[in-house]
């Protein structure tokens, strides 16, 4: 039966009655054997995020927290024998990180609750290398707690980064012992801390203590995230969120949301992205080419996690690195502006504190995206409207009113489809092109010279079917040194 509906739904849309219709693929589509590649590029338009993933995309901003055994002995990946005795924050603060954030617009922490070293921020009964052998509030102390009530308190999402790679566990290696010890840790987070929102897993892999590298059973973690926290979602090695490839917050300046590539969590998904030649880090994951070559298609965007600091454990000797507001500021606009949702990590110092450098500059970025994006210098920016290639819209810029920056969005319930757009501006009585671009996707941000443009013109160039705007906006920001 649900065969038959899905062949009568693939009918309606390449018949072209879809817009009546309604017919949509959450997540994933996989095309049956008679659709054309045409057809099929027109099918991928009709995928479409789950609500969970709807949601987080809407979120923008979202902050990584590194935090661990590493802050205390200045490593980057600890090897897993350090003494817990270390791990000793002298002002932990919770409610600071989170305020701190919070108010720079961030929406979503996600703590690692153990990193690369096994060391567990939260009394877990799996192991003794935990913050219960620290000597931090005489080994009651639980940082996920407090981090997660902070988070309740000022209704900010929390989500947990747990490192499957653990170079402490004595399991680690006997690959179907570390996996139950790795499932109880899973348990125990999406257990006892209330709702979680995303989980984050890193894919780096390496050899136990006995010689063998370990199998994870990605599709059992995957069950109990799916059992336990149904709202969840699942980043990196997870199929809801892709990692965009590199960690220095660049974006694609082409981002399809709807792509082939799916983590390699198995066998049968190696072989497909092996034969498809894609990988996180190809420049190329949604093309026509791409789409027609592949047999199922998935909503699966993009995130891009960069740390505020040269590493992602805070280091003393880094203090004078943390990045100026003018890279955070052109990372804003390569993440959220290119169709992705920005993770950008702040490492808390030995005192258990936001570092005040950080702080500011957090204060700083707020501010600054605030005050440029609360001011629409358009006053007609918030009509839908639907448009074919070829199709334009005019909008009237507020008098006497300088803009250099645009944003577009596609209303991606009802799927990503613009191709290429390009925006005009009406200057001294003529039409002159201000920019050109691809995908939109969710959002997309478009940098201009000051313009004095009285009236700007979006035409959609190329779409894969009827293309859903949702908003077009027109901001002025402020130079920056
Ligand atoms: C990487 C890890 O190896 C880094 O230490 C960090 O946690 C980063 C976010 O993911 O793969």
């Amino acid at each position: 039966m649900r065969k038959i509906t899905f062949i009568i739904l693939t009918l309606v849309i390449i018949s072209g009655c879809s817009q009546r219709a309604n017919t949509y693929f959450e997540k994933e589509l996989s095309f049956p054997d008679f659709v054309t590649s045409d057809q099929k590029v027109k099918l991928a338009a009709y995928v479409i995020p789950t609500q969970s993933q709807y949601e987080w995309q809407q979120l923008e901003l979202t902050a990584f927290i590194h935090f661990g055994i590493n802050t205390f002995t200045g490593k980057e990946w600890g090897e897993g024998n350090e003494d817990p005795e270390q791990f000793n924050p002298t002002d932990f603060d919770a409610e600071q990180w989170v305020t701190t954030l919070q108010n720079a617009g961030f929406k979503m922490i996600i703590l690692t609750a153990k990193h690369h070293d096994g060391f567990c921020l939260w009394p877990t009964k799996t192991t003794s290398y935990s913050v219960e052998s620290s000597s931090w509030r005489n080994g009651n102390g639980d940082v996920v707690r407090e981090v997660r009530d902070a988070c309740e308190k000022y209704n900010m999402k929390f989500g947990v980064y747990l490192s499957p790679w653990d170079r402490n566990a004595e399991s680690y290696g006997d690959s179907p012992a570390y996996n139950e010890f790795f499932i109880k840790q899973l348990t125990e987070l999406l257990t006892n801390y209330g709702d979680i929102h995303e989980v984050w897993f890193d894919g780096a892999n390496g050899e136990g203590p006995n010689g063998k590298v370990q199998e994870y059973n990605w599709l059992r973690f995957y069950h109990v995230i799916d059992s336990l926290q149904p709202a969840a979602v699942k980043a990196i090695m997870g199929n809801d969120i892709r990692w965009v490839g590199n960690e220095t917050g660049l974006g694609r300046e082409t981002e399809w949301s709807v792509t082939p590539l799916q983590p390699g969590i198995s066998d049968a998904i190696i072989n497909e992205n092996i034969r498809l030649n894609i990988s996180p880090t190809s420049d190329d994951l949604g093309s026509r080419d791409l789409i027609e070559e592949s047999n199922t298609v998935y909503w699966y965007p993009t995130e891009v996690d960069v740390s505020i600091r040269p590493g992602w454990f805070y280091h003393e000797k880094e203090d004078q690195q943390v990045k100026t507001l003018n890279e955070l500021v052109d990372i804003y606009y390569q993440s959220v502006g290119m169709n992705s949702v920005l993770l950008l990590n702040v490492p808390p110092d030995r005192r258990g504190r936001i570092h005040e450098i950080d702080a500011e500059r957090l204060r700083q970025f707020g501010i600054y995206i605030s005050n440029t994006f609360s001011d629409d210098k358009l006053t007609d920016g918030d009509v839908s409207w639907k448009a074919r290639s070829g199709d334009s819209r005019e909008y009237n810029v507020l008098p006497s009113e300088s803009i250099n920056t645009i944003m577009v969005q596609e209303d991606i319930k009802k799927g990503q489809r613009v191709e290429n757009f390009i925006v005009e501006g009406f200057i001294n009585n003529e039409w002159k092109v201000l920019t050109k671009a691809t995908t939109i996707g969710y959002k997309r941000l478009l940098r201009l010279p000051d313009t004095d443009a009285t009236k700007l013109r979006l035409t959609i160039t190329g779409t894969r079917d009827i293309a859903n705007i949702h908003k077009f906006g027109a901001y002025y920001a402020p130079k920056l040194q």
